[in-house]
């Protein structure tokens, strides 16, 4: 019998994480710890399930149906088993009611929750993310009739009162540049407000309800001019008229998740407060779904690491186990210690997010929050694509092979530095962050989060980074040009040192319960470098782009 190679087994999603065990030991009260522990197990299993049955199961794609056999209009769509399933798994493990629970853990225990789905809901938690944070908009908006009415839908923990809700921002004109939106909203003569356009990107077009960004008709140019409305897709079980499919798209991945593009021909809309400054409405929503991003992202890096460290102990080249060979076991520590790095920032984030919401957060947190949304975002969007594509390398051909399953891994990956804003949309959204005095607020938090490490050297190279961050953006705050041409380099430098002062914290904790190892990445992710700050070369790009 010629040689067979064994594939990689992944390991149970929940148990083996010790990166997420040890972050809810050390974040979460003994009594709220052991109460969220049944879910995660639960969704843990399903995780582990979902893998085997995609590596056993022709891989299915969403399909449109527009007409039916009698010319009748009907934009039918069908799903995904994963996608059937969501409603049921979502309000089962309180997804998202546990984000909305009274209790400033309530996000890091949605998060927990939301990092063991992600991956075997096929993207299902992006229109969940879109549910999370039109239910975080509607209740900051104060509208009571609207909070009424659908946060009880949103938040259900039963599948059959459930709804999803969707985000419709892109249009072709305003993509990142959303000022340039074309919808209009136009009141009938009763007075109901009615929205005539087109959307480009709808992913939650099977939910129920969407935020949507129109210009009242008459309104001025431009993005302040905008307003924000609430809209419901159904009649009963049928779709509202008034919203058409017009196809759904084509993408590089996220192929189980239905993306479509529509037109809205004079659907009912409620505006959910002034009828402009439709963005500021919208912002809870995508610092929302920018946490989930963020999420999604380190879920992904953790899936793909998991599998290749298991392969590297079943595959044997030049003698011995991968795992033993010394550049194979180099490469799988530095992607483990950027992984960790990215774990610990976008779950202070979610952590975060909960205590600003609840009231329980100090005075500089709420800036501190408003940088780090950007930075987690942004960086571990990136990070996610670098580490999938380091993973499927490690399995040589067979990483290339889409049956194995992990090509997908890197094809969704590049979803996370697109989806709800670009790596260079998020980098000026930092400096919007940077115009307060957030960058004060992460020098103080990181103080606090270094407290107790006895990492002298992570500590000094965290200091001197952040010192020189500071005098970086000193220098260029007069030059906008220069500012924006560098953001990029900034944010990835903030973002690493508020990772790596993190995983100060986490090393201290876990070293004083025996666990070596999140020191051990901290000291590898401080070496493998800090400062991403880029010298202003307004003329060599110039030179370069002629
Ligand atoms: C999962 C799979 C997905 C499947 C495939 C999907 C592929 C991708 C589909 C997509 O289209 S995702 C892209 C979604 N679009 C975005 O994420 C929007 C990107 N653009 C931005 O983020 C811009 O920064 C933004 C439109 C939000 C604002 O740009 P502007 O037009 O220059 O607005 P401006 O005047 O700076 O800000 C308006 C107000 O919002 C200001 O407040 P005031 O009215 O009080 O002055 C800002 O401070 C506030 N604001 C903006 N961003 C904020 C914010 N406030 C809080 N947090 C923020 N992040």
């Amino acid at each position: 019998m010629a040689f067979l190679q064994n594939p990689p087994q992944l390991s149970h999603p929940y148990r083996s994480d010790r990166s997420l065990l040890a972050l809810l030991d050390r974040a979460l009260p003994a009594e709220r710890r052991a109460a969220l522990d049944a879910d995660l197990d639960a969704l843990g299993d399903y995780a582990q399930m979902a893998w085997l049955r995609a590596c056993n199961t022709t891989r299915r794609k969403p399909v449109l149906t527009q007409w039916d056999a009698w010319g009748r209009r009907v934009d039918r769509i069908e799903l995904t088993t994963a996608w059937q399933e969501g409603p049921g798994i979502t309000t089962r493990h309180a997804v998202l009611a546990a984000g909305h629970a009274d209790s400033e853990h309530a996000r890091l225990e949605e998060f927990a929750r939301v990092y063991l789905y992600h991956l075997a809901s096929e993207f299902y938690t992006c229109p969940l993310a879109m549910t999370d944070g039109a239910a975080t908009a509607i209740r900051a908006s104060g509208n009571r009739e609207l909070i009424e009415r659908v946060l009880p839908r949103f938040l259900s923990r039963d599948a059959s009162t459930f709804w999803l809700s969707g985000q419709w921002m892109t249009e072709n004109a305003g993509g990142s540049d959303v000022g340039h939106t074309e919808t209009v909203a136009r009141q009938d003569a009763g007075g109901q407000w009615r929205l005539y356009g087109r959307k480009w990107f709808s992913s939650a077009v099977v939910g129920e309800a969407a935020l949507a960004l129109a210009r009242p008709e008459g309104a001025g140019s431009g993005t302040a001019a905008l307003a924000l409305f609430y809209v419901e897709t159904m009649d009963g079980d049928r779709r509202k008229p008034e919203l058409v499919i017009d196809r759904l798209k084509d993408k590089l991945g996220t192929q189980e998740l239905p993306t479509a593009e529509i037109h809205l021909d004079g659907l009912p809309a409620w505006p959910l407060g002034e009828l402009a400054h439709g963005v500021r409405q919208v912002a809870p929503m995508l610092n929302v779904t920018r946490t989930w991003n963020g999420i999604c992202a380190v879920a992904s890096m953790a899936r793909a690491i998991s599998l290749a460290r298991d392969f590297a102990a079943r595959r044997r080249a030049f003698g011995r186990p991968l795992i033993e060979q010394p550049l194979h076991a180099q490469t799988l520590a530095d992607m483990q210690a950027e992984f960790e790095g990215a774990f610990a920032l976008a779950f202070e984030v979610a952590h975060l997010l909960g205590r600003v919401e609840r009231g329980t957060a100090a005075p500089h947190e709420a800036a501190l929050l408003r940088l780090l949304t950007p930075l987690a975002k942004l960086w571990t969007g990136k990070l996610a694509v670098q580490v999938c594509s380091e993973a499927i390398e490690c399995f040589g051909g067979a990483g290339y092979i889409e049956d194995t399953g992990l090509p997908q891994l890197l094809r969704d990956a590049q979803v996370y530095a697109i989806w709800e804003g670009t790596t260079n949309v998020l980098s000026l959204d930092s400096l919007r962050a940077l115009a307060g005095d957030s960058l004060g607020a992460l020098r103080t938090a990181s103080t606090h989060w270094l407290d107790g490490n006895d990492d002298m050297h992570a500590a000094s190279a965290i200091r001197q980074t952040l010192d020189a961050a500071a005098r970086w953006l000193d220098q260029h705050a007069a030059g906008r040009e220069t500012l924006e041409s560098g953001a990029r380099g900034l944010a990835f430098t903030l973002a690493r040192c508020a990772a790596a002062a993190m995983l100060a914290r986490q090393a201290s904790w876990s070293s004083a319960h025996a666990d070596p190892r999140p020191a051990a990445a901290l000291r590898r992710f401080v070496r493998l470098g800090l400062d991403r700050l880029v010298a202003p070369d307004g003329d060599n790009t110039a030179l370069l782009l002629g």
